[in-house]
């Protein structure tokens, strides 16, 4: 009888993870998408990120809301224009990109719902689970208010329903999202947004400003040391899902902010030199000690800096609100 020396057969792994890191773990300077923290374990580190003491946007947002929510809503039916015109102003239908636990969006809502009597709330996001335990609690929290989810990827583009007759859309994008894009990525994504929209309608961007370096640093490597968890959790995501070897232990997280971007930048850190295996991608990569894989960018804005990207995207700049510190800022444009 012969013997076969069988080969394995070599099945290359094509998920979405698979491909990013690849891609990010061969460039130099090493990087990975910011997308990756948000496994599970990495939504629920953001959830506590939202409620720490340095971490001051979420609570900042929240307080312009609460000052402002129901002029941003009248505004955004046209209450002020229909004062001046006589022509009667639209029911609003709120969407929101990358809802999530939908927790600010709450104040809004209940403006929306007590103006109008219902409301309809379409929170499009990539994870179904998100978006269904922001489904029940809110139809169960807001009367008036019954909630469509939307699961898509709208980085990839949005498609929205048209609004029906007398009704215009206001879409939100808040929670400064759009700081971990791109300047470029930014430009494309709000463009996106303007071509599923009709005249009349609305977007609602809030964005983070720029400010003191301390209090940005701060921001993003807390006492507590949550932010360097959740910023380490992706590579405990790679030991997970592609049987990595990762060693927590050797890696540190880093903040850095660097004010030629206006950006905050988070990096992961190999303490020593070292080789990491990736099992499942039938890769080793060897890190120097000091090396970094960049993880992620949160871009800062100037005064004034929304304003011109929204009219770069075709929309009309109508209203900012900010909050006395102009720590962060809530801009209301239109489609004209
Ligand atoms: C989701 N995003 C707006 C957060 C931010 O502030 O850029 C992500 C984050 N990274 C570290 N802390 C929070």
């Amino acid at each position: 009888m012969t013997a076969f020396a069988l080969s394995q057969p070599t099945v290359r792994l094509e998920t979405p993870v698979a491909s990013a890191v690849r891609e990010g773990l061969a460039a130099h300077p090493r990087r990975l998408p910011s997308w990756l923290f948000y496994d599970a374990d990495g939504s629920r580190l953001f959830d506590q990120i939202t409620r720490l003491p340095e971490y001051y946007l979420t609570r900042t947002e929240r307080d312009i809301f609460s000052a402002h929510a129901d002029s941003i809503i009248a505004q955004a039916a046209g209450a002020q224009a229909a004062g001046q015109t006589g022509i009667k102003p639209a029911r609003l239908r709120i969407a929101e990109l990358g809802a999530g636990s939908a927790d600010k969006t709450r104040l809004l809502l209940k403006a929306a719902a007590g103006r109008q009597g219902t409301l309809l709330y379409e929170p499009v996001d990539v994870s179904a689970t998100a978006l269904e335990a922001a489904h029940a609690r809110i139809e169960r929290e807001i009367p008036g208010v019954r909630v469509a989810p939307l699961v898509t990827d709208y980085t990839e583009g949005l498609y929205l329903s048209p609004a029906h007759p007398g009704e215009r859309r206001m879409v939100l994008y808040i929670g400064s999202s759009i700081g971990n894009f791109e300047p470029h990525q930014a430009a494309q994504l709000l463009e996106g947004i303007r071509a599923a929209l009709e005249p009349g309608d609305s977007l609602l961007l809030g964005v983070d400003l720029r400010k003191d370096e301390r209090i940005l640093l701060a921001a993003y490597d807390d006492a507590a040391g949550i932010t360097a968890r959740f910023n380490l959790n992706l590579l405990a995501r790679l030991n997970r899902e592609l049987a990595a070897d990762f060693d927590l232990e050797t890696f540190a997280h880093r903040a850095v902010w660097n004010t030629t971007e206006s950006r905050i930048e988070m990096h992961l850190e190999s303490l020593v030199a070292q080789s990491v295996q990736l099992s499942l991608l039938d890769l080793e990569i060897r890190f120097a000690a000091g090396e970094r894989i960049h993880t992620e960018n949160s871009y800062k804005y100037a005064p004034g800096q929304v304003e011109s990207m929204l009219q770069k995207a075709a929309f009309t700049a109508e209203s900012t609100w900010t909050d006395e510190r102009n720590w962060f800022a809530v801009c209301l444009a239109r489609v004209e």
